[in-house]
């Protein structure tokens, strides 16, 4: 089923995305539908987090929440939903637990245990298992009606099978590096599962209406070089290089892919030759010297603020942007930066400190 939507009124993440010089940087924030809004609360009430995922009608209305309080500030809307769907999708129970975040009941605890062998035999169709993502995007694009652009998205296969193995937040990846180190052969078969089913689940969001997709390398940063050229590269490497191709299959144009490989500074010369059109950057680094890693390859940066400046002074939050302004070199060269801050936006941050934040890169880029 092809769709039809209103056309776009703001395109800037679009143009900017495929590196076109740009009349303003364009804005958005990574987790802007959260925690932090209190009309996220009320929306959400006491339901389940998955099931508002499950119900395109909350998803829709949670995605643009920050899109009309923001709105004329911000050039992006994010569906909302989780990176972790796709384990779901491969068969695993995943719970969120109140203030403490995913669970997994049963990990993956290694490649004798049955569990693994499941889920690397079994067949795993995520056309039809997160039917319910497309049809969120879908709704979501038609009440937007053409105010910006939808970002889509995946977790890594890195960032995934860190949650697979781990069966949640971890501070140690103990279970995560048991695996790398101790069976890299069956690491790499599931990462390599993984990588295949973000690819079709990405196409399938495009054809259901995402306009730009984002990978999400979460825990790239808790790897050393050498593991992250193992263990995440090729799999990214792997998702860039077959979305395109799959995309046209299906008869769709290609869209802007941004990867987001969080922690992994080391990663990015390498990782601007992955054939991404926009890299992700943490507060780790330093804007100028990211461009000069960049240097004259065709590759966007969005970035990269510390999310914890919002908890911060005005005048630390205005610092902060002529930080990102300058370093990344606005006003002499117009394009080349997506500004977002350097991770999600964090919980408790006053939904006015954002706005001030939005405010100040709009002023500070004219
Ligand atoms: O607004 C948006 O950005 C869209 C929605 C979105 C996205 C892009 C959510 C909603 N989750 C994500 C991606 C996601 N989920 C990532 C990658 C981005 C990142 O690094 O922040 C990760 C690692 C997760 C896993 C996850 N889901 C965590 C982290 C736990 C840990 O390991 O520390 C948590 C707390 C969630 C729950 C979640 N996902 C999204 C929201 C709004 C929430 C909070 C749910 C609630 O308590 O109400």
């Amino acid at each position: 089923m092809e769709h039809s939507f209103a056309p776009l009124q703001n395109d800037l993440i679009v143009r900017a995305a495929w590196g076109k010089k740009v009349e303003r940087p364009p804005i958005w924030v990574m987790r802007q539908a959260g925690r932090y809004l209190p009309e996220y609360h009320e929306a959400k009430g006491n339901k389940d987090f998955f099931e508002c995922c499950r119900t395109p009608e909350i998803a829709s209305t949670l995605t643009l929440q920050p899109i009309e309080r923001y709105a004329g500030l911000i050039d992006a809307a994010i569906i909302f939903s989780d990176i972790l769907v796709i384990p779901q999708a491969m068969g695993m129970t995943v719970e969120m637990v109140d203030k403490k975040g995913p669970h997994f009941p049963n990990p993956l605890t290694s490649p004798d245990d049955g569990q693994y062998r499941e889920v690397m035999d079994r067949h795993c169709d995520v056309s039809k298992e997160l039917d319910y993502v497309y049809k969120a995007i879908t709704m979501t694009r038609t009440k937007l009606n053409g105010r910006v652009p939808l970002i889509g998205f995946c977790g890594a296969p890195w960032t995934l099978f860190c949650y697979m193995t781990e069966g949640g937040g971890t501070k140690l990846f103990k279970e995560s590096k048991t695996w790398i180190y101790k069976y890299p052969e069956e690491t790499k078969a599931l990462l390599q599962k993984i990588a295949e089913l973000c690819v079709e689940y990405l196409a399938l969001q495009v054809k259901a209406g995402a306009q730009l997709i984002q990978v999400f390398d979460s825990w790239a940063g808790e790897l050393s070089p050498a593991a992250f050229k193992k263990f995440s590269e090729p799999y990214l490497a792997y998702i860039s290089q077959h979305l395109p191709g799959r995309l046209k299959e299906y008869g769709l144009e290609p869209v802007p892919m941004i990867v987001f490989p969080k922690g992994a500074w080391y990663s990015l010369d390498s990782v601007s030759n992955l054939g991404y059109n926009v890299v992700g950057l943490d507060w780790l680094h330093d804007p100028a010297e990211a461009v000069k890693v960049i240097g004259d390859r065709p590759v966007v940066i969005q970035g990269n603020a510390d999310p914890g400046v919002l908890y911060g002074s005005h005048a630390a939050i205005t610092e902060a942007v002529k930080n990102m302004v300058d370093g990344f070199g606005w006003h002499e060269r117009k394009s080349g930066w997506i500004c977002n801050l350097g991770h999600g936006i964090t919980p408790f941050v006053n939904p006015e400190d954002l706005k001030f934040f939005f405010q100040e890169v709009h002023r500070l880029t004219k």
